[in-house]
């Protein structure tokens, strides 16, 4: 940036790019410390771009904060990553082993005891700091089960979204395997996808034609591709490295030596997936084939077949959007120190109360000093070409027929010209803000007992008839559940069940065995027939009711 920050007015000095100026009024003790600010962002400005995300400026008014598109340095991962490998057993030494190497295959002496710190090999020497010159390096077990394939997974974790810098650089002691998958994630382990394919024949191995680095333009810079380069037998000790080759993927674009980095960033804006290529939160190695020697498989032998890894490089930043200059570990995690009004591990929303246009990232472009888009604080932006979703959605389009700018795609079930409803279905939460993710919750209304799925502002449904409740999943007296309320068939009060009738759920009368009826209110002696089988000893009411057994019954008694 050339330090013309510190060179006033700014507003000569800078294209007019919606820089958000905040001012700050400066007694005169402060001047001194604003004087030695700006020594340092020009000092700094010089070494490289997109360092600092903001600088006080001297102006006629006052000091003024600027505001720049940031980002942070480059850092070694490995630092910073979690090693995980698979299968369970794979790490030699538990029970200890005797392996050999492929350059001395007939001195199998070398011991692998995970029981003894001198002799074992723990996924940890894949990332340690090594001193005096001692290489320490992860191992698996040999290959005694051939010709079952010898396979690991060697899973790396940052849990923070990164962007690669530099070539990833892994170093295997002992040759370097003939078949290797490098794979990556970027939405922390979910969903995986190959980033290169090693082989040393890709054809056989994975049936893609072998390619090199070279042979990649701007045109297919993303491509992914396989290699042969780093599977050949050339000797265990003469090449031991394996790498993805990130730095001459930015040559095709920033030139040789990195020399024109603003033509680099200004295709990272341009070039679709560009950005996207480099970014990721894990990255997994699978090791499919060890390196055999050169030969085919020995099995005589098999102790010489394993796979042994130094040293794993991972030259990246911390992805913040262009919100953030620092990237600090905190609590075993990496967190960008986001600015421009932003939040989150990668800056990816804008901070409670700044919400007053959606979120956005950082932009590179105009060059050198790029493009902040800051959030801005509720109520400071208010115009009606102003885009405003409440953060609900990153897009608007203008409606010439009624002239005016609607949010396009509002997220988290909200609706309308700002997103400033909940959809039908949901209703307004009371205690959110307009901008909260949570605002629309749903009417959630009983399907059976709701007349539809609306409901109003406080989250009430519309009922059916006998039904109520928040939820329309109540029945209100009189009325009972079956798939919906339906009325009362009997009850204890308004319908009783007549001649000793028992009322069961309020779904039906149980009736004594003379009576039938909905209410029981009817006698089952009906058109001049009674069951003899169930009236052996009839009740008073039932005679009564019985007009053809009574005469019958009397005559008897009058015999006797
Ligand atoms: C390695 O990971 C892949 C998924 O990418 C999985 O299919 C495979 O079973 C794993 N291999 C081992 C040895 O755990
Ligand atoms: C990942 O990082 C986030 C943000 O720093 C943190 O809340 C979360 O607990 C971390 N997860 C793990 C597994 O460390
Ligand atoms: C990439 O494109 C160039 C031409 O622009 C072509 O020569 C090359 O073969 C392509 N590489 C791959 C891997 O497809
Ligand atoms: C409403 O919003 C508040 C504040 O965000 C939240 O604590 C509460 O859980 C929300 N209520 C519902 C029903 O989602
Ligand atoms: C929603 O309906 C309930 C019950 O009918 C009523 O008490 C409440 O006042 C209504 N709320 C609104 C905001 O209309
Ligand atoms: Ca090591």
């Amino acid at each position: 940036m050339q330090g013309q920050a510190c060179r006033g007015p700014p507003l000569l000095l800078h294209p007019p790019h919606r820089l958000l100026r905040l001012r700050l009024r400066l007694h005169h003790h402060l001047r001194l410390v604003l004087l030695l600010l700006c020594v340092a962002a020009q000092w700094r400005g010089a070494l490289a771009q997109y360092e600092l995300c903001k600088s006080l400026v001297n102006t006629d008014e006052g000091a003024l904060w600027e505001e720049y598109a940031c980002q942070p340095k480059s850092l070694s991962m490995k630092d910073f990553m979690r090693i995980r490998v698979e299968p369970p057993g794979i790490t030699c030494g538990d029970p200890p082993e005797r392996f050999c190497t492929l350059e001395n295959p007939y001195l199998c002496s070398d011991e692998c005891d995970a029981s003894n710190p001198d002799l074992a090999h723990p996924p940890q020497l894949m990332a340690d700091r090594e001193r005096g010159g001692l290489i320490t390096y992860w191992q698996s077990v040999t290959w005694s089960r051939y010709p079952e394939p010898l396979l690991a997974n060697i899973t790396l974790t940052w849990n923070k979204t990164l962007e690669l810098t530099g070539d990833v650089l892994i170093t295997f002691e002992y040759g370097r395997p003939t078949v290797m998958v490098l794979e990556k994630s970027m939405n922390h382990g979910r969903t995986w996808q190959p980033y290169q394919y090693y082989a040393d024949d890709c054809l056989e191995a994975f049936n893609m034609p072998a390619k090199r680095i070279q042979e990649l333009s701007a045109a297919n810079v993303t491509r992914v591709i396989c290699t042969e380069r780093y599977s050949r037998w050339v000797g265990s000790k003469n090449e031991k490295a394996v790498r993805f080759e990130v730095r001459p993927r930015l040559e095709i674009f920033a030139g040789p030596r990195l020399v024109n980095m603003e033509a680099l960033y200004t295709r990272m804006e341009s070039v679709k997936g560009l950005r996207e290529f480099f970014t990721f939160t894990n990255l997994r190695l699978r090791l499919l084939r060890p390196a055999l020697g050169g030969t085919y498989v020995q099995r005589d032998n098999l102790l010489k077949y394993f796979y042994a890894i130094s040293n794993i490089e991972v030259p990246a930043r911390c992805k913040c959007n262009l919100h953030a200059s620092q990237c600090v570990f905190t609590e075993g995690n990496l967190q960008c120190v986001c600015e421009h009004n932003t939040a989150g591990q990668d800056c990816t929303r804008c901070k409670r109360g700044y919400k007053a246009k959606s979120w956005k990232p950082g932009s590179y472009l105009p060059t050198p000093n790029g493009t902040p888009n800051s959030c801005a604080q509720a109520g400071m932006s208010a115009g009606s070409t102003d885009c405003e979703c409440y953060g609900h959605s990153n897009r608007c389009s203008y409606i010439e027929f009624l002239n005016i700018v609607t949010c396009v795609s509002c997220k988290h079930n909200t609706r309308g010209q700002n997103c400033q409803h909940c959809r039908l279905g949901y209703f307004r939460n009371a205690s959110a803000e307009l901008d909260d993710e949570s605002v629309c919750v749903e009417c959630n209304c009983n399907q059976l007992g709701s007349v539809h799925d609306r409901c109003n502002g406080t989250g009430y449904c519309q009922c059916k008839e006998g039904t109520g409740g928040l939820k329309c999943d109540e029945c209100l007296p009189g009325f009972f559940w079956r798939q919906g309320c339906v009325p009362n068939v009997c009850d204890d009060v308004t319908l009783p069940c007549q001649n000793g009738g028992t009322c069961v759920q309020n779904q039906r009368c149980a009736c004594k065995p003379e009576y039938k009826g909905t209410l029981c209110q009817q006698s089952v002696c009906e058109a001049g027939k009674c069951s003899g089988a169930t009236s052996l000893s009839p009740s008073l009411p039932a005679l009564l009711l019985c007009p053809v057994l009574y005469p019958l019954l009397s005559a008897t008694r009058l015999l006797s």
